[in-house]
């Protein structure tokens, strides 16, 4: 199903289908070569939420910064390549969501574990605003909370559950967001943990 959550916020329940597999064995080979990390926020806090990333480019933060860095800080070597089969299920979403041609470079994916969580934030540290952000949820699932343009907005809760996916573009894609703390459970597929996929243009 479509549904819109706010303009240029578009959810696509249960697109992942039968790609889900063949979506989790490409997962186990990055993770094999970038393991998940929990990092550091610039102000000395270490993320609840463990991260590694995929393509051209990855999300990074430590006590210098957020930033994207081309090489993962742990192993000094490039992230592993963005497999296309990754690449294709974000611009199928992106299509759908009304945003044709998205070619992402980078695919940060955040572990949660129960009691994880995601503070309220947006994401800025792109360089083209046109391209949509492309979300995949797999495991237990998340109360995403989605805010406004500015942080006092009132945020929306909307469940993100396995193999939903999220398409933020247009005005929605500088909103704030975050993630409430995830709830205790044991997922049949993905155990006790929550996936998500962010597909970003960075350049
Ligand atoms: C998550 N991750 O569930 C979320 C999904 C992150 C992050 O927030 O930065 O890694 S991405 C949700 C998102 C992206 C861009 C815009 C908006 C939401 N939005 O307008 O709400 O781990
Ligand atoms: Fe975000």
């Amino acid at each position: 199903s479509r549904e819109e959550m706010a303009e240029g916020a578009v959810l696509l329940r249960s697109f992942v289908g039968d790609r889900e597999a063949e979506l989790i064995a490409a997962l186990r080979d990055i993770v094999a070569v970038a393991p998940f990390r929990r990092m550091f926020t610039p102000g000395g806090h270490r993320m609840s939420v463990a991260m590694t990333n995929c393509g051209s480019g990855g999300w990074v933060t430590d006590r210098s910064g957020y930033r994207y860095s081309p090489d993962d800080p742990e192993t000094g070597k490039p992230w592993p390549a963005m497999p296309p089969m990754l690449r294709e299920l974000a611009d199928s979403a992106a299509l759908s969501g009304g945003f044709a041609g998205f070619a992402p470079d980078v695919c940060l994916i955040n572990r949660y574990v129960p009691g994880a969580k995601m503070s309220l934030h947006q994401d800025k540290d792109e360089l083209d605003f046109g391209a949509p952000i492309v979300s995949v949820s797999l495991g237990l699932p998340a109360i995403f909370m989605f805010g406004g343009l500015k942080r006092s907005d009132k945020p929306r809760r909307f469940r993100l559950e396995h193999g939903d996916i999220a398409v933020w573009g247009g005005p929605s894609r500088l909103f704030y967001h975050g993630v409430a703390p995830l709830a205790e459970g044991n997922h049949p597929l993905m155990g006790p943990q929550r996936l998500n996929l962010t597909f970003r243009k960075i350049r």
